[in-house]
Protein backbone atom coordinates (compact mmCIF):
# COMPACT_ATOMS: atom_id res chain seq x y z
CA UNK A 1 0.00 0.00 0.00
CA UNK A 2 1.78 2.97 -1.06
CA UNK A 3 -0.49 6.16 -0.45
CA UNK A 4 -2.78 7.35 2.75
CA UNK A 5 -6.16 7.51 1.24
CA UNK A 6 -6.56 10.54 4.01
CA UNK A 7 -5.21 12.88 1.58
CA UNK A 8 -6.42 11.28 -1.82
CA UNK A 9 -9.07 12.31 -4.56
CA UNK A 10 -11.57 14.88 -4.31
CA UNK A 11 -13.93 13.77 -0.94
CA UNK A 12 -10.38 14.38 0.79
CA UNK A 13 -12.69 14.81 3.96
CA UNK A 14 -15.79 14.97 5.68
CA UNK A 15 -15.36 19.03 6.27
CA UNK A 16 -15.70 19.48 2.92
CA UNK A 17 -18.96 17.50 2.24
CA UNK A 18 -20.55 18.79 5.48
CA UNK A 19 -18.89 22.86 4.72
CA UNK A 20 -19.57 22.42 0.81
CA UNK A 21 -23.37 23.57 0.84
CA UNK A 22 -22.18 26.49 2.99
CA UNK A 23 -20.04 28.01 0.48
CA UNK A 24 -18.41 29.83 2.70
CA UNK A 25 -14.72 28.80 2.17
CA UNK A 26 -13.22 29.41 5.25
CA UNK A 27 -15.30 27.23 7.19
CA UNK A 28 -14.16 25.13 4.21
CA UNK A 29 -10.80 24.31 5.43
CA UNK A 30 -8.83 21.14 5.83
CA UNK A 31 -5.59 21.57 7.60
CA UNK A 32 -2.99 21.43 3.96
CA UNK A 33 0.15 19.66 4.17
CA UNK A 34 2.63 22.02 6.09
CA UNK A 35 6.08 22.15 4.50
CA UNK A 36 8.96 23.68 5.80
CA UNK A 37 10.54 26.93 4.96
CA UNK A 38 13.84 26.43 3.41
CA UNK A 39 14.24 29.70 1.92
CA UNK A 40 18.28 29.09 1.26
CA UNK A 41 17.61 26.23 -1.21
CA UNK A 42 17.01 27.16 -4.47
CA UNK A 43 13.60 27.04 -5.93
CA UNK A 44 12.60 24.69 -8.16
CA UNK A 45 12.79 24.95 -11.83
CA UNK A 46 11.70 24.25 -15.50
CA UNK A 47 13.38 25.20 -18.56
CA UNK A 48 15.58 25.22 -20.91
CA UNK A 49 18.70 24.41 -21.57
CA UNK A 50 21.14 24.11 -24.61
CA UNK A 51 24.14 22.14 -24.63
CA UNK A 52 26.04 20.17 -27.51
CA UNK A 53 28.27 17.19 -26.80
CA UNK A 54 29.63 14.45 -28.63
CA UNK A 55 28.27 10.51 -27.95
CA UNK A 56 29.57 8.16 -30.79
CA UNK A 57 30.42 11.30 -32.93
CA UNK A 58 26.57 12.19 -33.11
CA UNK A 59 25.64 15.87 -31.83
CA UNK A 60 23.16 15.54 -29.48
CA UNK A 61 21.25 18.23 -27.40
CA UNK A 62 20.19 18.78 -24.38
CA UNK A 63 17.05 20.83 -23.54
CA UNK A 64 13.80 20.67 -21.62
CA UNK A 65 14.77 19.93 -17.89
CA UNK A 66 13.36 20.57 -14.45
CA UNK A 67 15.40 21.09 -11.37
CA UNK A 68 14.85 20.71 -7.78
CA UNK A 69 17.17 20.14 -4.93
CA UNK A 70 16.28 16.50 -4.65
CA UNK A 71 16.82 15.38 -8.32
CA UNK A 72 17.23 16.93 -11.51
CA UNK A 73 14.48 15.54 -13.99
CA UNK A 74 13.55 15.74 -17.86
CA UNK A 75 17.17 16.16 -18.88
CA UNK A 76 17.03 14.36 -21.89
CA UNK A 77 18.87 13.69 -24.77
CA UNK A 78 17.09 14.02 -28.10
CA UNK A 79 17.37 15.19 -31.82
CA UNK A 80 15.63 18.42 -33.47
CA UNK A 81 13.71 16.22 -35.76
CA UNK A 82 11.99 14.32 -32.68
CA UNK A 83 11.81 17.48 -31.21
CA UNK A 84 9.99 19.19 -33.87
CA UNK A 85 7.56 16.46 -34.51
CA UNK A 86 6.53 16.08 -31.22
CA UNK A 87 5.21 19.76 -31.62
CA UNK A 88 2.08 17.96 -33.41
CA UNK A 89 -0.48 18.52 -31.01
CA UNK A 90 1.11 21.33 -28.99
CA UNK A 91 -0.15 25.22 -28.87
CA UNK A 92 2.24 27.37 -28.40
CA UNK A 93 2.08 30.10 -25.21
CA UNK A 94 4.15 32.81 -26.08
CA UNK A 95 5.97 34.37 -22.72
CA UNK A 96 4.36 36.95 -20.67
CA UNK A 97 2.95 38.65 -17.70
CA UNK A 98 0.42 36.54 -16.27
CA UNK A 99 -2.04 36.68 -13.19
CA UNK A 100 -2.68 33.01 -11.33
CA UNK A 101 -4.68 32.23 -8.57
CA UNK A 102 -7.72 34.21 -6.96
CA UNK A 103 -8.98 36.57 -4.47
CA UNK A 104 -11.87 34.87 -4.31
CA UNK A 105 -10.97 31.45 -3.19
CA UNK A 106 -13.59 28.89 -2.70
CA UNK A 107 -11.33 26.66 -0.76
CA UNK A 108 -8.89 28.84 1.08
CA UNK A 109 -6.62 25.63 2.98
CA UNK A 110 -5.82 25.17 -0.46
CA UNK A 111 -3.80 28.09 -1.65
CA UNK A 112 -6.31 28.95 -4.51
CA UNK A 113 -5.24 32.59 -3.67
CA UNK A 114 -3.92 35.27 -3.66
CA UNK A 115 -3.83 36.50 -7.14
CA UNK A 116 -0.26 36.69 -8.03
CA UNK A 117 1.18 38.41 -11.31
CA UNK A 118 4.06 36.25 -12.90
CA UNK A 119 6.21 35.95 -15.83
CA UNK A 120 6.48 32.78 -17.97
CA UNK A 121 8.97 32.10 -21.10
CA UNK A 122 7.24 30.49 -23.79
CA UNK A 123 5.94 27.15 -23.37
CA UNK A 124 4.30 24.32 -25.60
CA UNK A 125 1.36 22.65 -23.80
CA UNK A 126 -0.75 19.20 -25.01
CA UNK A 127 -4.05 19.97 -26.54
CA UNK A 128 -5.65 17.02 -25.28
CA UNK A 129 -5.03 15.38 -22.08
CA UNK A 130 -2.70 12.14 -22.91
CA UNK A 131 -5.14 8.68 -24.06
CA UNK A 132 -5.08 5.56 -23.77
CA UNK A 133 -3.54 5.14 -27.66
CA UNK A 134 -0.51 7.62 -26.43
CA UNK A 135 0.25 5.55 -23.55
CA UNK A 136 0.16 2.44 -25.64
CA UNK A 137 2.86 3.40 -27.79
CA UNK A 138 4.91 4.44 -25.05
CA UNK A 139 4.53 0.86 -23.24
CA UNK A 140 4.98 -0.96 -26.77
CA UNK A 141 8.13 0.92 -28.13
CA UNK A 142 9.63 0.85 -24.23
CA UNK A 143 7.95 -2.08 -22.09
CA UNK A 144 7.29 0.46 -19.55
CA UNK A 145 5.53 -0.74 -16.56
CA UNK A 146 3.68 1.63 -14.50
CA UNK A 147 3.36 1.74 -10.64
CA UNK A 148 -0.02 0.21 -10.41
CA UNK A 149 1.13 -2.59 -12.19
CA UNK A 150 3.79 -3.08 -10.00
CA UNK A 151 2.02 -2.34 -6.82
CA UNK A 152 -0.44 -4.64 -7.97
CA UNK A 153 -3.69 -2.18 -7.06
CA UNK A 154 -5.09 0.93 -8.04
CA UNK A 155 -7.99 2.80 -6.46
CA UNK A 156 -11.91 2.82 -8.88
CA UNK A 157 -14.95 4.81 -8.09
CA UNK A 158 -17.37 2.34 -6.35
CA UNK A 159 -19.97 3.37 -8.68
CA UNK A 160 -18.05 1.88 -11.97
CA UNK A 161 -17.70 -1.24 -10.93
CA UNK A 162 -19.72 -4.19 -11.58
CA UNK A 163 -22.44 -5.64 -8.76
CA UNK A 164 -20.54 -8.90 -7.60
CA UNK A 165 -16.65 -6.44 -7.39
CA UNK A 166 -18.21 -3.73 -5.96
CA UNK A 167 -19.02 -5.96 -3.19
CA UNK A 168 -16.48 -8.30 -2.76
CA UNK A 169 -13.70 -5.56 -1.83
CA UNK A 170 -13.72 -3.56 1.58
CA UNK A 171 -13.84 0.06 1.33
CA UNK A 172 -10.84 1.70 2.30
CA UNK A 173 -11.47 5.18 3.77
CA UNK A 174 -14.49 6.33 5.52
CA UNK A 175 -14.12 9.90 4.26
CA UNK A 176 -14.30 8.61 0.96
CA UNK A 177 -15.87 5.47 0.73
CA UNK A 178 -16.88 5.71 -3.03
CA UNK A 179 -12.99 4.94 -3.69
CA UNK A 180 -12.06 1.30 -3.45
CA UNK A 181 -8.40 -0.38 -3.87
CA UNK A 182 -8.92 -2.83 -7.05
CA UNK A 183 -6.58 -5.58 -7.43
CA UNK A 184 -4.75 -5.45 -10.34
CA UNK A 185 -6.45 -2.18 -11.79
CA UNK A 186 -4.04 -0.55 -14.22
CA UNK A 187 -4.11 1.67 -17.08
CA UNK A 188 -4.98 -0.94 -19.31
CA UNK A 189 -7.77 -2.66 -16.83
CA UNK A 190 -9.37 0.43 -15.75
CA UNK A 191 -12.23 -0.91 -12.97
CA UNK A 192 -9.46 -4.01 -12.89
CA UNK A 193 -8.82 -7.20 -14.59
CA UNK A 194 -12.75 -7.85 -16.03
CA UNK A 195 -12.16 -4.58 -17.49
CA UNK A 196 -10.87 -3.28 -20.54
CA UNK A 197 -9.70 -0.26 -23.00
CA UNK A 198 -10.88 -1.61 -26.27
CA UNK A 199 -13.85 0.98 -26.72
CA UNK A 200 -11.75 3.79 -24.50
CA UNK A 201 -8.39 4.48 -26.68
CA UNK A 202 -8.58 7.89 -27.13
CA UNK A 203 -10.21 8.74 -23.63
CA UNK A 204 -7.64 9.89 -21.22
CA UNK A 205 -4.80 7.59 -19.86
CA UNK A 206 -5.89 7.13 -15.89
CA UNK A 207 -3.71 4.99 -12.99
CA UNK A 208 -0.88 6.56 -13.49
CA UNK A 209 1.37 7.66 -11.01
CA UNK A 210 3.72 11.45 -11.41
CA UNK A 211 6.41 9.53 -12.38
CA UNK A 212 5.09 7.26 -14.67
CA UNK A 213 3.52 10.57 -16.04
CA UNK A 214 6.86 12.33 -16.20
CA UNK A 215 8.75 8.81 -17.52
CA UNK A 216 6.03 9.27 -20.70
CA UNK A 217 6.53 12.95 -21.15
CA UNK A 218 10.40 12.24 -20.93
CA UNK A 219 10.20 9.72 -23.52
CA UNK A 220 9.09 12.14 -26.14
CA UNK A 221 11.09 15.03 -25.22
CA UNK A 222 8.78 16.60 -23.23
CA UNK A 223 8.18 17.28 -19.37
CA UNK A 224 5.23 17.90 -17.05
CA UNK A 225 3.96 21.73 -17.02
CA UNK A 226 4.76 23.79 -13.86
CA UNK A 227 1.47 24.33 -12.11
CA UNK A 228 2.15 27.63 -13.16
CA UNK A 229 2.03 26.94 -16.95
CA UNK A 230 -0.74 24.65 -16.34
CA UNK A 231 -2.86 27.67 -14.79
CA UNK A 232 -1.75 29.87 -17.28
CA UNK A 233 -2.90 27.79 -19.93
CA UNK A 234 -6.21 26.77 -18.56
CA UNK A 235 -7.09 30.56 -18.19
CA UNK A 236 -6.58 30.84 -22.44
CA UNK A 237 -5.61 34.61 -22.06
CA UNK A 238 -9.18 35.54 -20.16
CA UNK A 239 -8.80 37.39 -17.22
CA UNK A 240 -9.64 36.68 -13.91
CA UNK A 241 -12.44 33.55 -15.22
CA UNK A 242 -13.48 30.22 -13.15
CA UNK A 243 -13.42 28.47 -16.25
CA UNK A 244 -11.44 28.33 -19.78
CA UNK A 245 -14.05 29.68 -21.41
CA UNK A 246 -15.79 32.54 -18.70
CA UNK A 247 -17.57 32.60 -15.46
CA UNK A 248 -21.01 30.81 -16.34
CA UNK A 249 -20.07 26.63 -16.16
CA UNK A 250 -23.43 25.70 -18.97
CA UNK A 251 -22.84 28.93 -21.70
CA UNK A 252 -26.41 28.48 -23.81
CA UNK A 253 -26.95 25.21 -22.08
CA UNK A 254 -24.10 23.33 -23.89
CA UNK A 255 -21.49 21.25 -21.52
CA UNK A 256 -17.75 22.42 -21.67
CA UNK A 257 -16.42 20.17 -19.71
CA UNK A 258 -17.17 16.17 -18.02
CA UNK A 259 -17.70 17.09 -14.21
CA UNK A 260 -20.39 15.24 -12.57
CA UNK A 261 -24.44 15.85 -12.14
CA UNK A 262 -26.93 15.26 -10.28
CA UNK A 263 -26.43 13.71 -6.55
CA UNK A 264 -22.75 12.71 -5.48
CA UNK A 265 -21.98 9.97 -5.01
CA UNK A 266 -25.33 7.82 -5.75
CA UNK A 267 -26.84 9.62 -9.14
CA UNK A 268 -24.74 10.77 -11.80
CA UNK A 269 -27.27 12.09 -14.43
CA UNK A 270 -24.57 12.28 -17.15
CA UNK A 271 -25.93 16.24 -18.48
CA UNK A 272 -22.76 16.32 -19.98
CA UNK A 273 -23.17 12.84 -22.03
CA UNK A 274 -20.41 11.33 -19.69
CA UNK A 275 -20.13 9.54 -16.86
CA UNK A 276 -16.44 8.32 -16.35
CA UNK A 277 -14.19 9.51 -18.94
CA UNK A 278 -14.56 11.08 -22.66
CA UNK A 279 -12.51 11.39 -25.58
CA UNK A 280 -10.29 13.39 -25.12
CA UNK A 281 -11.31 15.42 -28.06
CA UNK A 282 -14.42 16.10 -26.57
CA UNK A 283 -15.60 19.20 -25.68
CA UNK A 284 -14.78 23.04 -27.16
CA UNK A 285 -11.26 23.45 -27.26
CA UNK A 286 -10.19 27.32 -25.24
CA UNK A 287 -8.69 30.20 -26.54
CA UNK A 288 -5.58 28.86 -26.62
CA UNK A 289 -6.65 25.47 -28.22
CA UNK A 290 -6.91 23.74 -25.23
CA UNK A 291 -9.08 20.53 -24.59
CA UNK A 292 -10.81 19.88 -21.00
CA UNK A 293 -8.37 21.69 -18.94
CA UNK A 294 -11.04 21.41 -16.46
CA UNK A 295 -12.82 18.23 -15.56
CA UNK A 296 -12.40 14.75 -17.43
CA UNK A 297 -9.33 13.65 -15.62
CA UNK A 298 -7.26 15.22 -12.78
CA UNK A 299 -3.95 16.29 -14.47
CA UNK A 300 -0.45 16.30 -12.58
CA UNK A 301 1.88 19.10 -12.33
CA UNK A 302 5.61 19.40 -11.91
CA UNK A 303 5.81 21.09 -8.44
CA UNK A 304 6.02 19.86 -5.23
CA UNK A 305 2.54 21.09 -3.00
CA UNK A 306 2.98 23.63 -0.96
CA UNK A 307 -0.20 26.09 -0.14
CA UNK A 308 2.09 28.72 0.99
CA UNK A 309 2.02 30.92 -2.25
CA UNK A 310 5.21 32.63 -1.39
CA UNK A 311 7.25 29.87 -0.95
CA UNK A 312 6.28 28.44 -4.90
CA UNK A 313 9.53 29.58 -6.79
CA UNK A 314 9.06 33.16 -6.96
CA UNK A 315 7.50 35.32 -9.83
CA UNK A 316 9.56 34.51 -12.89
CA UNK A 317 8.67 30.73 -14.25
CA UNK A 318 7.53 29.53 -10.77
CA UNK A 319 7.76 25.83 -10.07
CA UNK A 320 6.69 25.28 -6.92
CA UNK A 321 8.90 24.75 -3.62
CA UNK A 322 12.73 22.42 -3.80
CA UNK A 323 10.74 19.56 -1.85
CA UNK A 324 7.75 18.36 -0.83
CA UNK A 325 5.53 15.11 0.36
CA UNK A 326 2.65 15.66 -2.48
CA UNK A 327 2.71 17.12 -5.83
CA UNK A 328 0.03 18.97 -7.11
CA UNK A 329 -2.75 18.44 -9.89
CA UNK A 330 -5.08 20.65 -11.29
CA UNK A 331 -8.48 20.65 -13.06
CA UNK A 332 -10.44 18.29 -11.19
CA UNK A 333 -12.31 15.25 -12.73
CA UNK A 334 -15.38 13.45 -14.18
CA UNK A 335 -16.45 12.74 -10.32
CA UNK A 336 -16.18 16.18 -9.46
CA UNK A 337 -19.65 17.86 -8.06
CA UNK A 338 -20.21 21.60 -7.44
CA UNK A 339 -21.38 20.08 -3.46
CA UNK A 340 -18.25 18.83 -2.75
CA UNK A 341 -15.58 19.40 -5.14
CA UNK A 342 -15.76 22.43 -6.82
CA UNK A 343 -12.57 22.23 -8.11
CA UNK A 344 -12.85 22.49 -11.93
CA UNK A 345 -12.00 25.90 -12.04
CA UNK A 346 -8.29 26.85 -12.67
CA UNK A 347 -7.32 28.48 -10.21
CA UNK A 348 -8.22 25.58 -8.02
CA UNK A 349 -5.86 22.58 -7.03
CA UNK A 350 -5.04 19.64 -5.03
CA UNK A 351 -2.56 17.30 -4.31
CA UNK A 352 -1.28 13.49 -4.29
CA UNK A 353 1.86 11.78 -3.37
CA UNK A 354 3.60 11.06 -6.56
CA UNK A 355 3.37 7.53 -6.57
CA UNK A 356 -0.24 7.70 -6.09
CA UNK A 357 -2.85 6.17 -8.73
CA UNK A 358 -6.39 6.54 -9.46
CA UNK A 359 -9.02 5.93 -12.02
CA UNK A 360 -9.94 9.64 -12.18
CA UNK A 361 -6.06 11.41 -12.19
CA UNK A 362 -4.10 11.74 -15.69
CA UNK A 363 -1.55 14.33 -16.92
CA UNK A 364 -0.50 16.36 -20.23
CA UNK A 365 3.06 17.34 -21.07
CA UNK A 366 4.36 20.76 -21.98
CA UNK A 367 7.89 21.69 -23.32
CA UNK A 368 9.49 25.00 -23.20
CA UNK A 369 9.19 27.18 -26.41
CA UNK A 370 12.86 28.91 -26.21
CA UNK A 371 14.88 27.89 -28.62
C1 LIG B 1 -3.33 -10.06 -10.17
O1 LIG B 1 -2.14 -10.30 -10.90
C2 LIG B 1 -1.32 -11.29 -10.29
C3 LIG B 1 -0.03 -11.35 -11.07
O2 LIG B 1 -0.27 -11.51 -12.44
C4 LIG B 1 -2.08 -12.62 -10.26
O3 LIG B 1 -1.28 -13.58 -9.63
C5 LIG B 1 -3.38 -12.42 -9.48
O4 LIG B 1 -4.14 -13.60 -9.53
C6 LIG B 1 -4.18 -11.29 -10.08
N1 LIG B 1 -5.36 -11.02 -9.25
C7 LIG B 1 -6.56 -10.85 -9.77
C8 LIG B 1 -7.68 -10.56 -8.82
O5 LIG B 1 -6.76 -10.87 -10.96
C1 LIG C 1 -31.53 11.02 -10.27
O1 LIG C 1 -31.77 12.40 -10.33
C2 LIG C 1 -32.71 12.78 -11.31
C3 LIG C 1 -32.75 14.29 -11.38
O2 LIG C 1 -32.97 14.83 -10.12
C4 LIG C 1 -34.06 12.14 -11.01
O3 LIG C 1 -34.99 12.48 -12.02
C5 LIG C 1 -33.88 10.63 -10.95
O4 LIG C 1 -35.09 10.03 -10.57
C6 LIG C 1 -32.78 10.26 -9.97
N1 LIG C 1 -32.54 8.84 -10.05
C7 LIG C 1 -32.43 8.08 -8.97
C8 LIG C 1 -32.12 6.63 -9.21
O5 LIG C 1 -32.53 8.52 -7.83
CA1 LIG D 1 -19.97 13.65 -16.66
CA1 LIG E 1 -8.51 17.55 -17.42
Amino acid sequence: MKTSIGKIFEGKSTALFVCAGIFLSVLCSVAGTSETDNSNEKPAHCGFHRQTTTKGNRKREIRDYCLTNDHILGIYENTVVTRINHLKNMVRIESGKFVIGTNDPIFVADGEGPKQQIYLDSFYMDETEVSNGDFARFVDATGYRTEAEKFGDSFVFEGLLGENVATDVPLVAAQAPWWVQIENASWHHPEGPDSDIEHRIDHPVVHVSWNDAVAYCEWLGKRLPTEAEWEVACRGGLSDRLYPWGNKFVPNGRYRANTWQGDFPTNNTKEDGYESTSPVTEFPRNKYGLRNMIGNVWEWTFDWWTVDVGNRGGSTNPAGPPHGTNKVKKGGSYLCHESYCFRYRCAARSQNTPDTTAGNLGFRCALSGKR
